[in-house]
Parts: C-alpha cells; structure tokens; sequence
C-alpha cells in the first residue's frame, strides 16, 4: 500500500487546534449546552480521552482526576451511569471501563460488581437490555462482549446464545441492524462485528457481500454514509472503515477521497470536527473523524484499534487482542 504524505492534501491536520478545543472542553460550564449533555458526561470523557490519544497527546488530561469522577458514577447495581448519581446503563459502563483502561487504572474498581451488572443483562435469547428497562439492541450485545473481554470474564455470559442473536440481526445485504428484522445500518454492522471479533466468530459474517455493503457507501465527494440514500458524515469514516478493517477489505474504499473528505469537517479555528463541513464541531465527530484518519494511514497519529476503539497501545497492555488489524 502507498505511504500517505502529509503534502498530497490541500488542506492539513490542525493537530494544535483539535488538541487545544478538546483541552478545552470541561472549561464550558457557564453554557446552557455543557448541562444538556450532563446525561453523557461519561460517553465524553471517552471519546474526548481517546482522541487525545490518537493525536498523541493524552496528557492534556489528568488521568488520576479522570479516573476519580469516573469511579464515583458507579452504582450500587454495578453499572456505571453517565454522571455521578445517573442510573446506570450499559453505554455508560463499557465507557467507564474503557477510559479506565486507558489511565490503565483498572484495578481500581470493583471488577465482580461490573461482571455481575453486565452479565444479568443477558436475556434467554442471547441478546442484552442495556439497562433494567429491558430495551434489546445490537448495540448493546457489542457494550456487554468488549465490557466483559476487557475484564477477562467472557465466561460470565452465555457466549455461543450471543452469538445466535447476532445472527439472527443479520440481513440479506450482509449487514446487521439493531434487532431482528432491522434495516442494515453501518453503526449496528460495527456493534455486530465488533462483537463477532471479540468472542472470534468472524466466521458468521459473509465478508465479500457486508464488504461491497459497506464499500457502496462512500459518496461522490469522498464521504461515507450509514446507509443508502443517506447523506455522508463523519462518525460514518469509523463505523464504515474500521468494519472493513476487521474483515480485511479496508482498501475498498478510496482513501485519498476520504481523507479529503474527513479533512474538510474540521473547523481550522476552533479546532474540533462536524459530521460535515460548515456544522458545529462537537467530541464526538472529533473522535471519529481522528480515528477515521488513523485507520487511513495518516502520518503523525497513533494507532486504534478498529475491534475496540482504543488506543493499539491500550489493547496490547490487556493482552486481549486476537489478531492484528491491516490499517491501510
Ligand atoms: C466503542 C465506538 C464505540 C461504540 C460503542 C454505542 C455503540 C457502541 C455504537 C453505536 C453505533 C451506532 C448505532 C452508530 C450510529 C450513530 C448515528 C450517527 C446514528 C444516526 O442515525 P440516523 O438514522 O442517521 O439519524 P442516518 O445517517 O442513517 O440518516
């Protein structure tokens, strides 16, 4: 594969930028919108620590305070919620530990608790709620499986019923949606093989038909969507391309047109990525278009993992990592 140059683009990563607005992010407590997404506190700290990562430069942040809010938003359940005192939910508590992996503070929780939260979610048909509510979603299968593979305590759940709903979740296309019988969406595709990675049950997936899928949603401009007639965005460069990494058809997609199109999302004065170019940048497209540019091959970032979305550096400390993922 060609080596990526910096010089082939028009426009170049403003590292300096993203890092300074990402540095930023727990200064805006004055804004109306900083207490809206109280709720997600938990997923933020995720997505803005491994973006840091990517870029090189987690230092910005404190780990030992990061560590210390995170711990006091876990529950008497086990789970973790998105705040302190929110109730916990599966999305919460697989960010919890993945921020905790990546402080590598993870001996300091009560690992059984987590395992014991986790695991009662599981329903007799192999899928999981995401929390006591019940709601089932692919998504939720991918939380519990990367949550549990990261404690070592996949043997908590009933792997091979997991794995059965997974399958039924698949559809003609290849894809996966979010139950059965759902519409193929490239979010759900990652949750589902992400999780068929995790307990190494690639095998289910026919990798030629979900990989024209996925192929098929790049765009004239060089953007990806989630799923046809649907407009590019950026989170898409994760969940599209790190599905292809994990089946090994990365290069079915244009990168140089990606790049282009991932580049032209960020916002060169505040620093910050939009789901496309001229919105408001916001952590969350941050993150995925940074590790949409890592997964590419772009110079001067560190490695992710495309299976868990971590830092390789992370994953390899776990010891947990079947096999090494092709970036392009
Ligand atoms: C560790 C990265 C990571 C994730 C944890 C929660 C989760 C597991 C994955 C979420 C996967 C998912 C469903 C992503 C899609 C998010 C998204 C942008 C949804 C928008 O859906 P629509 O219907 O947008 O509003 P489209 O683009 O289809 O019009």
């Amino acid at each position: 594969m060609s080596e990526i140059k910096v010089e082939q683009f028009p426009v170049k990563l403003e590292t300096e930028k993203h890092l300074k607005y990402l540095k930023e992010l727990n200064n805006h407590q004055d804004e109306l919108e900083y207490w809206l997404t109280e709720a997600l506190r938990l997923n933020g700290i995720y997505w803005g620590v491994t973006a840091a990562c990517i870029l090189k430069h987690p230092e910005i942040y404190d780990f030992k305070e990061m560590t210390k809010f995170i711990l006091s938003c876990q529950n008497e359940d086990g789970g973790f919620g998105g705040c302190t005192d929110h109730d916990s939910h599966l999305l919460y508590t697989l960010s919890a530990i993945q921020v905790l992996v990546i402080c590598d503070t993870l001996s300091e929780v009560d690992k059984d608790k987590v395992v014991e939260y986790v695991s009662k979610l599981q329903n007799p048909d192999g899928s999981f709620s995401g929390d006591e509510w019940g709601e089932v979603d692919t998504r939720f299968s991918y939380c519990a499986l990367s949550c549990l593979k990261m404690l070592h305590r996949l043997d908590a759940v009933d792997v091979p019923k997991a794995v059965e709903y997974i399958k039924k979740c698949m559809n003609f296309d290849g894809g996966f949606g979010s139950i059965e019988s759902a519409e193929s969406h490239s979010g759900q595709i990652f949750c589902c093989v992400g999780a068929l990675a995790i307990v190494d049950r690639l095998d289910v997936v026919d990798a030629d038909k979900l990989g024209w899928w996925l192929a098929e949603r790049q765009l004239p401009n060089g953007g990806l969507n989630g799923r046809p007639e649907k407009l590019e965005d950026v989170c898409y460069s994760w969940w599209v391309l790190s599905s292809l990494s994990i089946i090994d058809r990365i290069h079915w997609i244009n990168k140089e047109k990606l790049i282009n199109f991932i580049l032209s999302c960020q916002d060169a004065d505040t620093g910050g990525f939009s789901d496309r170019p001229g919105d408001m940048v916001d952590v969350f497209h941050t993150l995925f278009g940074v590790t949409g540019l890592s997964l590419l091959g772009y110079p001067n970032l560190d490695k992710i993992d495309p299976v868990y979305c971590m830092p390789v550096s992370a994953i390899e400390r776990l010891n947990i990592k079947t096999r090494t993922y092709n970036q392009i």
